[in-house]
């Protein structure tokens, strides 16, 4: 790799120098379709010293804290994920533009996998592996969609994907979000900001967390919250694990309060072993997985944001600065 600095931004712009960067994942993944769909930029996987002023783009997954500030070229920050609360906990985060991905494919797989995670506990698909397990040909009652209302919490890009879904294969879909929401058929039932909180929650059969993590949702699902949902509601989260108080949330099993949860992110990942959540009967875990951006357009969205940039223009899907989504 060229250690070559560029000398103005249209050198810049010529053969952008990009970071990959991340203290938890292998980014090397990304090289292929960078190759293909950004050919001009040159990647730098783990800058070294003599790297850092060349760098104009970082291509992000939790990266190391202050890794960023020591980049002094840096014009774009970009997030491989929806979620910037990787980034944004760095204390030492530059003021440099920060994208997220907004991707189409992303949306399917997160609407896909939550009409999964509602279905597979309201029709009890549980309960029949069990059955089947032991050769009982048994059934469960079935209860219409349209008379279980499944609640999102968190209707941005991808809630609002899942909850139209939801509502194509039959559900009483509401959703809960910061400000208050258009453009959504009428028969979804939509609710905002704390004082719409109560009402948004003593109406769901399903609750599926769908919130970026930032300070004020941080612990938001606690035992307060899973008290004011319906007894024996089923939490879905596919937010990030610092929404919730795990305790609370085992507790609420334990009582009854809630009766079943489907929890793809959490705390710590990977999920410790020994955690409890791992042989919870009523608990069914996935390795945050709901859903992924692809490689390619991770690269394209990363060449057209640092294309705006470089152009004095704003990238696509900009993070709001004080917003923190
Ligand atoms: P968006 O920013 O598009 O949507 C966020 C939604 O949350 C908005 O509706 C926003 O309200 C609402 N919100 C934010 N803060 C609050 C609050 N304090 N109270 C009530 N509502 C609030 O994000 P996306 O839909 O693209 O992604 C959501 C999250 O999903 C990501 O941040 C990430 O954590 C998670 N994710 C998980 C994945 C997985 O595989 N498990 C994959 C991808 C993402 P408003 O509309 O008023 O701004
Ligand atoms: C994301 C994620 O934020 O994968 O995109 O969780």
């Amino acid at each position: 790799m060229s250690s070559t600095l560029p000398s103005s931004p249209g050198a810049a712009a010529a053969r952008p120098r990009i970071a990959l960067l991340s203290s938890k994942i292998d980014m090397a993944y990304l090289v292929p379709a960078f190759a293909e769909v950004y050919p001009q930029a040159e990647l730098v996987l783990d800058p070294g010293p003599g790297d850092r002023e060349s760098i104009v783009a970082a291509v992000c997954w939790a990266p190391r804290h202050g890794e960023l500030a020591a980049l002094p070229n840096l014009r774009l920050i970009q997030s491989i994920g929806a979620g910037i609360d990787h980034i944004a906990s760095d204390p030492d985060l530059p003021d440099v533009p920060l994208c997220r991905i907004v991707d189409d494919d992303m949306g399917a797989g997160m609407a896909a996998y939550v009409c999964w995670a509602v279905t597979h506990r309201q029709r009890h698909m549980q309960d029949y592996a069990d059955s089947a397990a032991a050769g009982r040909w048994e059934e469960q009652p079935i209860v219409s969609p349209r008379d279980h209302r499944v609640g999102i919490a968190g209707m941005g890009e991808l809630g609002a994907r899942c909850a139209l879904a939801l509502r194509a294969i039959g559900y009483a879909v509401r959703g809960w979000s910061r400000g208050p929401k258009t453009g959504l058929p009428a028969d979804i039932a939509l609710f905002h900001g704390d004082a719409q909180r109560g009402d948004f929650l003593a109406g769901c059969d399903t609750l599926v967390c769908l919130l970026p993590a930032t300070p004020e949702t941080f612990g938001m699902f606690d035992a307060r919250l899973f008290a004011r949902l319906p007894r024996g509601a089923h939490f879905v989260n596919v937010g990030r694990g610092a929404h919730v108080v795990e305790d609370d949330l085992l507790r609420a099993l334990d009582d009854g309060a809630l009766g079943y949860a489907t929890l793809d992110t959490f705390i710590q990942e990977p999920l410790p072993p020994d955690h409890r959540f791992w042989r919870h009967p009523r608990v069914r875990v996935t390795p945050h997985i709901a859903t992924r951006t692809s490689a390619t357009a991770i690269a394209r969205q990363t060449r057209d944001n640092l294309e705006a940039v470089l152009q004095g223009r704003a990238g696509d899907v900009a993070v709001t600065p004080g917003k923190g989504y």
